[in-house]
């Protein structure tokens, strides 16, 4: 650190020019990203929140009711007014709350869980922490979870079953309804990664069951970061009901709080103040023609590449589409130099593109047009 400060547009210009080495979602060039530009009424309740801090929750009672405000609307479009949870730093938060209180509850000590090849690489991180053995199960042709594989995988020692509603690649939809039967069944926890789908799958016609209507399923994961349109960092966590929490509990007797449940200690009120912003402006019609429209584009696209003679390599549950080529890896390098970001995908050698609201009609076209 220099030894005195600079003037205060320097510090600013500087900023402004390492800001300028950042790609920006308004360009359409970005298609690698399960983010998005938040919100313009996100923005502006960040900022208004900025220095809320939701580790010391007596301090800030006004954000604390926030949270629990938008707690309660996620848990409505998840169909369990009794839910309770905390909005995080994303998914990969989300989901260590929700095995650490699988882990707690079931107190055995080789804990595994089982969960499906496609789950996301966070579980790996999770499995790593928390001392848990990842079971893994085989997908089936449409890349969800084989559930014919799941029973004989569960024991005693499982402390949970994930199963993932939109996953990070393909955007598949494991048959959680099935899975669910047998958490049921097995009496294990049932835990149910959407963080992506979370905030899709409410707002469609018809949608496969993944949520709490499911008696099997404990708990949720499901980000406002994501197609949730709120600042980043915003993650969420919900749990069917409150004894779960009571799993993950620390006391701070000093805090005004007197508890905490996330793994954050200080945790910024500004993400929940941008998602309850969204949430009351957009309202469900809202988020249905954004939903409505990222659908509209995969549609273009799939239909697109397939025209020019790519293999799609499933039909998009979701705003995700997946193709390959002859030669996906060099085609992979040649959107690449043409500026586009991508994401290649080598367990199944394709080329995987999410369709976030930044993404317009124009841009689909243009990359069409590179394709071609
Ligand atoms: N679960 C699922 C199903 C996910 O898709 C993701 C992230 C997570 C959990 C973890 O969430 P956090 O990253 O919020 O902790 N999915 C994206 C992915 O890994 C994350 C992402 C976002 C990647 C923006 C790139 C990017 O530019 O593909």
């Amino acid at each position: 650190m220099q030894q005195s400060g600079a003037r205060k547009n320097k510090v600013l210009a500087e900023l402004q020019k390492l800001r300028q080495l950042d790609n920006h979602y308004e360009d359409g060039r970005i298609l690698c990203s399960m983010c998005t530009k938040p919100h313009p009424i996100a923005e502006k309740a960040f900022r208004m929140f900025f220095d809320s801090n939701l580790g010391d929750m007596g301090l800030f009672p006004g954000t604390t009711q926030i949270e629990k405000e938008v707690i309660a609307q996620l848990g409505e479009l998840l169909n369990n007014t009794d839910a309770t949870g905390f909005l995080v730093t994303g998914g990969t938060e989300a989901n260590l709350m929700a095995l650490l209180a699988a882990r707690n509850k079931a107190k055995v000590e080789e804990p595994e869980v089982i969960l499906p090849y496609s789950a996301h690489f966070s579980f790996k991180k999770i499995c790593n922490m928390l001392k848990v053995k990842p079971i893994y199960i085989p997908l089936d042709s449409a890349f969800r979870m084989n559930v014919s594989e799941l029973e004989s995988n569960i024991n005693k020692n499982t402390v949970a079953i994930v199963g993932t509603a939109g996953t990070a690649e393909l955007g598949a939809i494991d048959p959680i309804k099935e899975i669910s039967e047998s958490a049921v069944e097995n009496d294990v926890w049932l835990h149910v990664d959407a963080a992506f789908g979370g905030l899709i799958l409410p707002f469609l016609k018809e949608a496969p069951l993944f949520d709490f209507k499911l008696r099997g399923v404990s708990s949720i994961t499901v980000d406002p970061h994501k197609m949730g349109m709120a600042a980043i960092p915003t993650g969420g966590i919900l749990f069917r009901d409150r004894p779960s929490i009571e799993l993950i509990k620390t006391e701070t007797p000093y805090l005004t709080g007197k508890t905490q449940f996330t793994v954050a200690g200080t945790r910024t009120g500004a993400s929940v103040a941008s998602a309850w912003a969204v949430f009351h402006f957009l309202g469900r019609e809202g988020y249905e023609k954004i939903v409505m429209n990222c659908l509209k584009n995969t549609k273009t696209l799939t239909k697109g590449l397939e025209k020019i003679g790519f293999k799609v390599l499933c039909s998009p549950q979701l705003n995700i589409v997946a193709f390959r080529s002859n030669d996906t890896t060099k085609l992979a390098e040649i959107l690449g130099k043409k500026g586009w970001f991508i994401s290649y995908i080598p367990q199944y050698d394709c080329i995987r593109v999410v369709l976030m609201p930044h993404t317009k009609q124009k841009h689909v076209a243009d990359f069409l047009n590179d394709l071609s």
